[in-house]
């Protein structure tokens, strides 16, 4: 069957690399970017765009009406720093937004919905270290909260209506084709562009906050093999643990520094983000998402350091 693919948020940092990696498999025209805003350098005239707003009914019922999408990947959110400065947009746009996706989807008999959660969905109550796919969740960012909800939103359309919706917790993501936007995790993208600029780094976040961290190529890989898993081998309908690798702003530098000797990095005194990378994970036990679909990493700290560098220097 011809898919015919909507992505919406493809500005973002996981949306730019999908659109790419989409158009590849399906063909360009097969694949429809859409955000509020105009397209972003990495995917303008590269294939088929639209403006959505998932918060106005009308205009996403229109774009679901005209395009008939088998496949919708929604990834349009407001994450976790900017959500602690508009908690209400935070909640508006990822929850409402969710739910006017998920209707039309229902409507429109879309075959598959892909919605991202996050590692944000546990909190300070949830087990530190190797955090499990089943225990305590008590986030308390607006961002982690409103991905909690999601995950059961989700489930519940997978339940009541058979909506085969997807979702992975995917751990802070490190890419070079597109900045982050907004997140706690952004140093550890941050940090490269500065080194290869400045030579230097100040981290938001102290030294020994050690984070589950994931490479881009990794991440997209991850959600195209849940995309295309049988539906029967999937267990999990609230959002697949995915742990990367656990990593500090320390031992990144460290990393660094193994190829840009001179590289320097130094902390901020104090930064509100900080507070939210405490009430997170160290790292993450992905036991189902490796039993259901086959889940295994490619990319180490050490492969990413080099990958990150090497194509940032021929942008930078
Ligand atoms: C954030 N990049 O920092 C996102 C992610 C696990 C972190 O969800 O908000």
């Amino acid at each position: 069957m011809t898919e015919k693919i909507i992505v919406i948020g493809a500005n973002g940092q996981i949306g730019t690399e999908l659109v790419n990696a989409l158009r590849n498999i399906h063909g360009a025209e097969q694949v429809i970017a859409s955000d509020i805003n105009d397209p972003a350098y990495a995917i303008r005239n590269t294939g088929p765009f639209e403006f959505v707003n998932v918060l106005d009914k009308d205009n996403l019922h229109h774009i679901f009406q005209k395009h008939q999408p088998t496949q919708v990947y929604l990834l349009a959110a407001i994450l976790s720093a900017v959500g602690e400065q508009r908690p209400k947009m935070a909640w508006d746009l990822n929850m409402t937004g969710l739910i006017h996706v998920l209707d039309f989807a229902v409507e429109f008999k879309v075959s598959k919905v892909f919605w991202p959660s996050s590692i944000a969905v546990f909190g300070p109550h949830s087990p530190q270290f190797n955090t499990p796919q089943y225990c305590v969740m008590d986030p308390n960012t607006v961002y982690g909260f409103s991905k909690l909800a999601g995950e059961r939103w989700c489930e519940y359309y997978f339940n009541k209506h058979g909506l085969d919706v997807r979702s992975i917790r995917y751990p802070g993501l490190i890419g070079w084709r597109a900045n982050p936007g907004g997140g706690t995790t952004d140093y550890a993208v941050h940090i490269f562009h500065e080194a290869l600029k400045k030579g230097k780094y100040e981290s938001f976040l102290s030294a020994e906050t050690a984070l589950p961290m994931m490479y881009m190529d990794d991440a997209i890989r991850a959600t195209l093999d849940l995309m295309n898993a049988p539906a029967e081998s999937l267990t999990i309908r609230s959002a697949y643990n995915l742990a990367g690798i656990s990593f500090t702003p320390t031992q990144l530098a460290e990393e660094i520094k193994k190829i840009m000797p001179n590289f320097a990095i130094s902390y901020a005194e104090s930064d509100p983000r900080q507070a939210i990378a405490d009430s997170w994970p160290k790292s993450i036990d992905d036991s189902y998402a490796q039993k259901d679909w086959g889940w295994k990493l490619e990319y180490d700290l050490p492969a990413i350091t080099a990958d990150m560098l090497t194509n940032l220097k021929k942008i930078i």
